[in-house]
Parts: C-alpha cells; structure tokens; sequence
C-alpha cells in the first residue's frame, strides 16, 4: 500500500460487504483506472461533467483508501474504485466489476514516473528507472506483484458480472468501449449512450486532451519538476524507457506466468514487438 493510504482503511476496506448494483473498476495500478471511472461516471449521470476541479474520487472512492464505512454512504448505485486482487475485492453476484488491463510494459514506466511524483506516498522522488524496474519485476511495489493481478481477474473473463477489457482497446476504440461498457452498465448507462449528443459529450470528456486539462480533478498535487499524472496516454511508451536487457526479462516474466491462460493471448502486437526490440 502506499504509504499515505492509513492503514485502517486498507482494513476496513477489505470487509466491505459488495451489493447489487455496485459498480467496481478494478485495476492494477496505471491501467486505465482514472479513465475508465470518468466513463462509468459520466454514463450513470447523463454525460454531465463533474465540475472543473471538483476530485472525481469522492464521487467513485478508492475502497482500500478510505474503508468500507465511507463507501457504505455513497448514493446508489455505488461506484468504486480498486486495486485490490479478485481474491481480496469484495464480491457479489449482483454487484458488476469492470477490469482493465493494460500490458506491463506501458504499466512499469507509467508506474515508475507515478512513484517519483509523489513523495507523500514514496521514498523515490530521484529513483531511477532501473531502480524502479527491479522493484517491479519482483512484485515489490504497490499492490504487489502486476502478473498474480492480472491473472486473478483475467481468470474471470467470462462471468456474468465481469467486463474486461484492455486500455490498449479504449486507446484503439474509446467509442466501442463506451457503448459496450454502457451495455454492461444497463438501461441507465445505455440510454445516455443511445443520445448521440450525450455520447459525443462523453467522448470529448474522457479524451486524452479533457482530461490533461483539469489534473487536479484526478490526483493530488505533484511536484513540479515532475510529470502530471495524466502524462503521455501512449500505447508503445515502453520503448522509451526500457533497455533490450530489462525488456527480455518482462517478457520472459509474462511468457512464464500468462502461458496457457487467457491473458497469454491479450497484446500480441505488442508482445511481438518487445520480443523484435530485445532479440
Ligand atoms: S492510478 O494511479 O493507478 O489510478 O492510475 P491510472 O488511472 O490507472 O492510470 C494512469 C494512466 O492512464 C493514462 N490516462 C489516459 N490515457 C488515455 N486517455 C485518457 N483519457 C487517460 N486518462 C489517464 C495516464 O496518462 C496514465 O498513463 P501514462 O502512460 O503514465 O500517461
């Protein structure tokens, strides 16, 4: 847990007690969470945006943050935001659990520039990206370890009450991830969808540009030599960052851990890139 989070919540929070008609967006780190509850939340209150620099999170809170009991007094339906693993996230049949995923190679460097900028929760304001690397590939960073997240969720692709989908998928086609996660959401969520002005509203907010524009919305503040927490939003930032050396041992990780399960399957453009770059 990062080290601002108290304790207590990350107690409190893992005895939440899910409802029907909870709404969770479930992530590890640096997947999509942020963008992915702006779309939750636009398409429950009618495309309306929430005003310029009030915190999306007290609206769709962080469980393990701040405890079941500030939960437990949100308006229904209530929308939550994990990070927890599926074996740790409250479930209920009747509660929906929209997971996003996103290849580990963009999540590290995301990650790593999340770490330095935020020295309330991390000793790491000058780590370099090796350092930070190392941390990741043996699961000592926030949350634990990416592939036991991934692989507990991906485990899950075809329940009911399950959408998963990849930000490489919302970066390809926001518009049919919108729609689809409206279905997911039901009648609600589907006829805000349905008005093509709400939708096209929907679109703008949640794009890339929108969302840069009212940091504060998202995240606390950061220091100013460091970059905002919507940064780059780019799928293939991995290459920027990552040496052939460090890039071989992530996808010898991924190839070890994802062989045989749904998740092996999920970024094969991307995977045939990494293994081009670290050959
Ligand atoms: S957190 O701290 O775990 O909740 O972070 P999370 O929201 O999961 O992930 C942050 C990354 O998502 C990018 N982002 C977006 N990309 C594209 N479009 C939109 N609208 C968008 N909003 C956030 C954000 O820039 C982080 O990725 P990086 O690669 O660091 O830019």
């Amino acid at each position: 847990m990062p080290m601002g989070f108290p304790a207590a919540g990350f107690e409190s929070g893992l005895r939440y007690v899910a409802e029907p008609g909870d709404v969770f967006v479930c992530t590890y780190p640096k997947c999509g969470t942020t963008w992915m509850q702006y779309i939750v939340y636009l398409l429950l209150h009618d495309g309306r945006p929430l005003a310029p620099g009030a915190p999306l999170d007290l609206a769709f809170p962080h469980l393990e943050e701040v405890g079941r009991e500030v939960v437990a007094a949100l308006a229904r339906p209530r929308l939550i935001k994990t990070h927890l693993t599926r074996a740790l996230t409250p479930f209920a049949a009747g509660a929906r659990y929209i997971y996003v995923a996103r290849n580990p190679f963009d999540c590290v460097v995301s990650f790593y520039h999340h770490t330095r900028g935020f020295p309330q929760h991390y000793d790491f304001a000058n780590g370099t990206f090796a350092d930070f690397f190392e941390c990741f590939v043996s699961g000592e960073v926030d949350f634990g370890d990416y592939f036991e997240h991934l692989l507990s969720w991906s485990a899950l692709v075809d329940a009911p009450n399950v959408f998963f989908v990849t930000y490489e998928d919302m970066q390809a086609d926001a518009h049919a991830v919108i729609v689809a996660v409206a279905r997911f959401l039901g009648e609600k969520a589907e006829s805000a969808a349905r008005n093509e002005a709400v939708l096209a509203s929907i679109l703008d907010a949640v794009s890339f540009k929108r969302m840069a524009e009212d940091q504060r919305r998202w995240s606390s503040a950061r220091p100013k030599d460091q970059p905002p927490f919507v940064r780059k939003g780019a799928v293939g930032d991995w290459q920027t960052s990552m040496t052939p050396s460090q890039a071989r041992r992530l996808l010898a990780a991924f190839d070890e851990r994802t062989v045989g399960t749904f998740a092996a399957q999920l970024w094969p453009e991307i995977i045939a890139a990494v293994r081009r770059y670290s050959s």
